[in-house]
This record gives structure tokens, sequence and C-alpha cells, in this order.
């Protein structure tokens, strides 16, 4: 079946097709939609799978998902009314005085490829800047990265920014390697994921 051939592509890291696959199956007349809930956002499901039951790797998992990347720049501007698509919004940044960014990046690629739709502030983000990107973008959810044990005391400024800004309806997620469970309870944020399928579900069930 055609949409397996986008499944497929997505898991076997094919770069260099998933775009002409796409291409081909619109012009044949499967709907977008499809093309992304069967095709992209079940494949990254399914990555997201392997990856926490220890068949793949982050190396994997970043080629996956820079796949599911460049089919979603061919399908984006065909899906048409984006709230009708997405899950929802979600903003998501680096915290200020971090500027790592690899395992951000690839959270905010698993979170669209699990549906959501994603503004990426970047790295070095001040709590003032998620203030700002949560009043422009108006997201249920934003999410902080953090790598450093010295940039981790920025995510409760922020918590408490976005509360001083009146925006405690936004769930904030955080993750990163120094980050823990117990220090997203203290900071008072609603979630912690260890990994990037990890926050995809902590998304989904944030946004229910
Ligand atoms: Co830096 N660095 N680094 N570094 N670096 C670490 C983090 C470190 C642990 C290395 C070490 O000493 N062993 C250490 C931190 C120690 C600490 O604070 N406890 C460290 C240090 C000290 C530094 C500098 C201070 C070094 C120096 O200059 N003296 C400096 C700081 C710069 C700064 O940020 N201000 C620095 C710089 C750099 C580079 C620029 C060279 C580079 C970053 C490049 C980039 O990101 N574009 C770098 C790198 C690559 C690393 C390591 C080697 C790898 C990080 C990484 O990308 N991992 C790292 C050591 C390590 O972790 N092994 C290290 C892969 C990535 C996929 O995983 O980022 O953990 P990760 O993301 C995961 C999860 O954490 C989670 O999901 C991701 C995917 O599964 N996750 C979230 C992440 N964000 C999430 C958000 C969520 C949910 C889940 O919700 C919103």
């Amino acid at each position: 079946m055609a949409i397996n051939d986008v499944y497929r592509a997505v898991l076997d890291f094919e770069e260099d097709q998933i775009a002409d696959l796409i291409e081909k199956e619109l012009t044949e007349g499967v709907e977008p939609n499809k093309l992304l809930q069967e095709g992209l956002i079940a494949a990254m499901d399914a990555v997201g799978k392997a990856f926490s039951e220890g068949e793949i790797f982050v190396p994997e998992m970043l080629m996956a998902a820079q796949t599911m990347k460049l089919g979603l720049d061919v399908l984006n501007p065909r899906l048409g009314d984006k709230d009708a698509q997405s899950r929802g919004v979600i903003v998501i940044g680096t915290v200020k005085g971090d500027l790592h960014d690899i395992g951000k990046n690839l959270v905010g690629m698993m979170l669209e490829g699990g549906g959501f739709e994603v503004h990426d502030l970047g790295i070095d983000v001040s709590p003032e800047a998620f203030v700002e990107g949560v009043k422009k973008y108006q997201p249920a959810i934003l999410g902080l990265s953090a790598l450093l044990t010295t940039t981790m005391p920025v995510m409760e400024e922020t918590v408490k920014a976005l509360k001083a800004a009146g925006l405690e309806q936004v769930k904030v997620m955080i993750g990163g390697a120094p980050v823990t469970r117990d220090f997203a309870e203290n900071i008072g944020a609603d979630g912690f994921s260890a990994d990037a399928p990890a926050a995809v579900e902590l998304a989904r069930s944030l946004s229910r």
C-alpha cells in the first residue's frame, strides 16, 4: 500500500526519497492528512517505541526525525487549516545561558512528528523571551530544555515569569540530561520527560 512506502521511508531513513514519495502520493490523490497521520506520525510513533525498547539509539532516532521533517516540509503547505490538523501548539527552547540544542531539536522534531505545531525559540532563551513567545504563539504547552546544572535554575525563573505574566494556564514540560522528575515537581513544572519519545507521550497527556 502506498502510505506504507512513506511509513517505511521514515523507518529506513530515506532522506533522499521521502519528498518524492510524498509528492507521488499527493499526485495520486492521497489526502495530505492521511499521509501525515498514517505515514509520518505513525512512523515516528514506531521510532519512539523502538527507542524506548532499546532497539535503536539516538543517531537512528535523529535520522528518522530528519527524514520525517523533510516529509513534513512537503506536506505542510498542503495541510490547510493548521488548527484542524494539529494536536496543539507547543513553544520550545533551551534556557538562558545554555547553548545545547541537539536534544531540544530532536524533541521538537519528534513533537512535530507526533502531530503538534512546534515553535522553536532556539537557544539561550531568557524567561522574558519565553513569556513573549507564549504571548505570541498562544501554546497549550511550553517546553524547556537545559543540559547544564548551572542553567537548570532558569527553568524555575521561567515558571515564575509565566505566573507573574498571568500565563499560568500554559502547561510547562521540562527535560535535558541533568533534569529529574523531582526537580520538575519542586519548581512547579507540569511534567518531565527523559527522552524525546517520552516527551511526545507527555505532551499528548498534558494537552488532553
Ligand atoms: Co556540553 N556539556 N558543554 N557541549 N555537552 C555536557 C552537557 C556535559 C554533561 C559534558 C560533560 O562534562 N560530561 C557538561 C555539563 C555538566 C553539567 O552541567 N552537569 C557540558 C559542559 C560542561 C559544557 C560546557 C560548559 C563546556 C565548556 O565550555 N567548558 C559548554 C557550555 C556551553 C553553554 O551551553 N553555555 C558546552 C558546550 C558544548 C558544545 C557547544 C561543544 C556541544 C553542544 C552542541 C549543540 O548542542 N549544538 C556540547 C555537547 C555536544 C555536549 C554533550 C557531549 C552531548 C549533549 C547532546 O547533544 N546529547 C554533553 C555530554 C553528554 O550528554 N553525554 C555535554 C545528545 C542529545 C540527543 O541528548 O541533549 O540529553 P540530550 O537530549 C535528550 C534528553 O535529555 C531529552 O530528550 C533528548 C532526546 O532524547 N531532552 C528533553 C532534552 N531536552 C528536553 C526537553 C524536553 C523533554 C526532553 O521537554 C521540553
